[in-house]
């Protein structure tokens, strides 16, 4: 023991463990360092190489992404325009629908009134006189005479009234019941041969005529000149223009 620690200085030099943990020479410093170094650009390589993989991953996320959004705003802008079309579409079907709407209001506007009218008229309750029959807004009277058409008119005149005006098939058919021989009506062309007038100035418009009439006596003498109407003829229920001087019953019309 004594030995070996008086040859210390000896044995440093020549103990193998000494000589190999606490002595280093340059030769073998400079390769730890390079090994150091190696290592060192190893993991610097291989860190560079996971963020160039992590790099292009992410860019080609972001290209996916970007390419992604691009169809999508694409797939929008039709949309836009396919929303467009409709909107006008709509736009114009609205501007039709809102002409008709102000038509029908106008028409409802002008049935309403004529609705007041008609209610305002059936409230005044107006009753025909005692002997006159009701058909409708009128009144109608056969007195029990005969005379010219004249003298029928100038009658009914009289009585409030005129010789009867036929605007309808309900008053045709009603006459027709009402009158049982050929009875006068106010229609006639003593005016202007041909231009047919009621009494109340309206033209004609409905007719009844009978067949082959008005004939203005078809040329006969023995007719003469036919410019007054009568409704019943001897074979029907229909018109016929006689002479305005024969003598028959009249119906005369008045609106009470
Ligand atoms: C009569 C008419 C008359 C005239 C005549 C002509 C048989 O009817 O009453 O007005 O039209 O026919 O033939
Ligand atoms: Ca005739």
């Amino acid at each position: 023991m004594e030995e070996i620690y008086v040859n210390g200085e000896f044995s440093k030099s020549h103990n193998p463990v000494a000589s190999s943990n606490n002595y280093m020479g340059p030769r073998s410093s400079k390769r730890s360092f390079s090994s150091a170094v190696i290592l060192s650009l190893g993991l610097l390589n291989i860190f560079l190489l996971v963020g160039l993989i992590t790099l292009s991953v992410y860019l080609h996320g972001s290209a996916t992404s970007v390419s992604a959004t691009s169809s999508n705003i694409s797939s929008m802008t039709e949309d836009g325009n396919h929303l467009k079309a409709n909107l006008s579409t709509i736009r114009k079907k609205l501007s039709s629908m809102t002409e008709e709407r102000d038509l029908l209001h106008t028409h409802l506007t002008e049935k309403t009134k004529e609705l007041e009218r008609l209610q305002s008229l059936s409230k005044q309750k107006k009753t025909c006189p005692s002997g006159w029959s009701r058909l409708s807004c009128s009144c109608y009277l056969l007195p029990e005479k005969t005379g010219s058409w004249d003298e029928g008119r100038s009658d009914c005149r009289d009585r409030g009234a005129d010789l009867v005006v036929i605007d309808s098939s309900e008053e045709q058919d009603f006459l027709v019941r009402f009158t049982q021989k050929p009875t006068w009506i106010g229609l006639n062309d003593k005016e202007e041969e041909g231009r047919w007038k009621w009494v109340d100035g309206t033209p004609l418009t409905l007719t009844f005529w009978s067949p082959r009439q008005p004939d203005n006596g078809g040329g006969d003498p023995q007719w003469g000149e036919e410019d007054c109407v009568h409704i019943r003829t001897d074979g029907d229920t229909l018109w016929n223009d006689i002479s305005c001087g024969n003598s028959l019953p009249w119906v005369c019309e008045k609106i009470p």
